[in-house]
C-alpha cells in the first residue's frame, strides 16, 4: 500500500522556496532514485519516522555517524549535560582534551589532532597540511573516492591517464584542479606512472582506504601496502581519509584492520556522534607545523565545541568499552543481510553483486565485481532506482544513490534484518 506523503510533500514545498532544491546537501533530494523524499521527523534505535508518520528500517544512519543507532541514551544524555552549561564558548574547554585522548588510543599514527567541524574541513585542511610539511604542490586522489567538496578536492581525471584534473563542478578554477592528479583506484601501476611523471612534485596522496563513495569497494589484494610503499619511497605524504571508516570498519578504522600506517588522517561521522565534528591528525613532526605553533594557518568557530566534543565522547566511550562485543555482531549481522538479499536477487535472477567491510556495504545492480568506479558505473541505476522505491514504499530506507554506502548499526535487530530480506524478495519478484 503506498505511503502516505502530504505533510513531507508539504515541508518540500516550503523549503524548496527557501533553499536550493529545499534541501541542505544534494544527496537528500533523492534525484538519483526518481521518487519524492520523505521529511524525517524522528530517529529511535535502527528505525526512523517520517513526517507523515511512515516508519522505516534505516540503513543510512546519517551517512554512518550513527553506528549506535539514533538517540543513543548515553549520547542523548552527554548532549542534554554540556547544554545546561552553555553551547559555545570560543574558548578551550576540557572535553576537547578528553575527545583527543580518545581517538589518540584508538589511532597510534595519530599523536596529535585537530578538531574541525566537517570531514571537507578535516580533508582540506589535511592537504594544506601535506603541501606545507613536503613543501610539493600535486594531489593525487582517486576517481569514485569523495573526499568532501573543497575546490582542490572537486576534481575529475583528466583526459589521459595521468594527466592532470579537470574541474568536477561549477566554479572551480582549472588553476586550482591543474595541481590535483585523479586516477584509477586499485591500479599500481597507473599510480607509478604519476609519480614518474609528476617526481618530487607530489605532497600526498588522499585515499579513501575502504571507498564509499562509489558504493562500498575495498581495495585489493595488497593495493594499500603499495601505496604505502610508493609514497614512502617519493617521501609523499599518504592521508588516509577515514571520515566514514574511522571506528566504522574496527575501532581503529582500516589502518587497524589492514595494518597500514597512513602519515595523516582524516576523521568525522562516528567521532562527533552525529553532531557536527571534523579532524585531521598524524604524528607530531607534521601536526606541529599547524598553527599557533607552526606557518599552516587553519582555524574555526565552532571547532571543538563542547556539545559535539561531549556527543562525540559518549559514542566513542561506549565503542571503546563494549568493542569486542560490538563489532563482531556488526559484522555477523551485516553478512547475514547482505547475503540474504543477494540470496534473494541470484533467486529472482537478478544480475546483483555486493562489497562490504564490516557493517558498511553496497548491492550493485551489477554482475561484478566492482573494483573501482569504472566497473560501478556499469551499474543498472535505473534497476538500482526500482529496487529503491519498492525498498521505501516497504518501509526500508536505503541510500538514495547506487553510488553511496549503506549502514548497519549496533541498534538492528535479527527481525529489521529478517524483514528488510523480506521486503527485498518481494521487490526482486514485482
Ligand atoms: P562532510 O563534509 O560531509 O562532513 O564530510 C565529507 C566527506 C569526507 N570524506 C569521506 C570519505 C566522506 O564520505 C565524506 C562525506 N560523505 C557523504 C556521504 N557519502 C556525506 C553525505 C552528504 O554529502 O550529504
Amino acid at each position: 500500500m503506498p505511503r502516505k506523503l502530504d505533510e513531507s510533500r508539504r515541508l518540500q514545498k516550503r523549503a524548496e522556496q527557501l533553499i536550493p532544491g529545499g534541501v541542505n546537501s544534494p544527496v537528500r533530494a533523492f534525484k538519483a532514485v526518481g521518487c519524492e523524499a520523505p521529511f524525517i521527523v524522528r530517529g529511535q534505535g535502527s528505525h526512523i519516522w517520517d513526517a507523515d508518520g511512515n516508519e522505516y528500517i534505516d540503513y543510512v544512519g546519517s551517512w554512518g555517524p550513527l553506528i549506535l543507532g539514533h538517540a543513543e541514551p548515553s549520547v542523548v544524555e552527554a548532549i542534554l549535560s554540556a547544554a545546561v552549561n552553555g553551547t559555545s564558548f570560543g574558548a578551550s574547554t576540557p572535553s576537547e582534551a578528553d575527545l583527543a585522548e580518545l581517538v589518540i588510543e584508538a589511532f597510534p599514527t595519530v599523536q596529535k589532532v585537530r578538531f574541525v567541524s566537517s570531514g571537507t574541513e578535516a580533508t582540506m585542511s589535511a592537504i594544506r597540511l601535506a603541501r606545507a610539511f613536503t613543501k610539493r604542490k600535486y594531489v593525487i586522489k582517486f576517481e569514485g573516492c569523495y573526499h568532501g567538496h573543497a575546490d582542490s578536492l572537486l576534481v575529475k581525471a583528466g583526459s589521459g591517464i595521468a594527466t592532470l584534473g579537470i574541474p568536477g563542478s561549477a566554479g572551480v578554477l582549472e588553476e586550482i584542479s591543474q595541481f590535483t592528479i585523479a586516477l584509477p583506484f586499485n591500479d599500481t601501476e597507473v599510480l607509478e606512472q604519476a609519480f614518474s611523471k609528476y617526481r618530487h612534485l607530489i605532497a600526498c596522496v588522499i585515499v579513501e582506504p575502504v571507498v564509499g563513495n562509489m558504493g562500498c569497494v575495498p581495495a585489493t589484494g595488497d593495493y594499500l601496502a603499495s601505496l604505502r610503499t610508493i609514497t614512502q619511497r617519493e617521501k609523499t605524504v599518504l592521508i588516509f581519509d577515514e571520515v566514514m571508516t574511522g571506528f566504522r570498519v574496527a575501532y581503529g578504522g582500516a589502518q587497524e584492520l589492514y595494518g597500514i600506517k597512513p602519515d595523516l588522517t582524516t576523521f568525522g561521522k562516528i567521532i562527533g556522534g552525529g553532531l557536527p565534528v571534523g579532524a585531521y591528525g598524524g604524528r607530531s613532526e607534521i601536526m606541529d607545523l599547524v598553527a599557533p605553533l607552526g606557518p599552516m594557518y587553519q582555524a574555526g568557530t565552532l571547532s571543538g565545541n563542547p556539545l559535539a566534543m561531549a556527543a562525540g565522547i559518549a559514542q566513542l566511550k561506549i565503542l571503546r568499552d563494549k568493542k569486542s562485543e560490538i563489532y563482531p555482531r556488526l559484522e555477523s549481522l551485516s553478512a547475514k543481510l547482505v547475503e540474504g538479499v543477494a540470496a534473494a536477487a541470484k533467486d529472482a535472477g537478478v544480475p546483483l553483486s555486493f562489497q562490504r567491510v564490516g557493517s558498511m556495504f553496497t548491492w550493485f545492480f551489477n554482475p561484478g565485481p566492482v573494483t573501482d568506479w569504472a566497473s560501478a558505473t556499469k551499474s543498472d541505476v535505473a534497476a538500482f532506482g526500482r529496487f529503491f522505491r519498492k525498498m521505501l514504499d516497504a518501509g526500508i530506507y536505503l541510500p538514495a544513490s547506487q553510488f553511496e554506502a549503506a549502514f548497519l548499526s549496533a541498534a538492528h535487530s535479527e527481525e529489521d534484518i529478517s524483514k528488510t530480506i523480506d521486503a527485498a524478495r518481494a521487490a526482486f519478484r514485482k
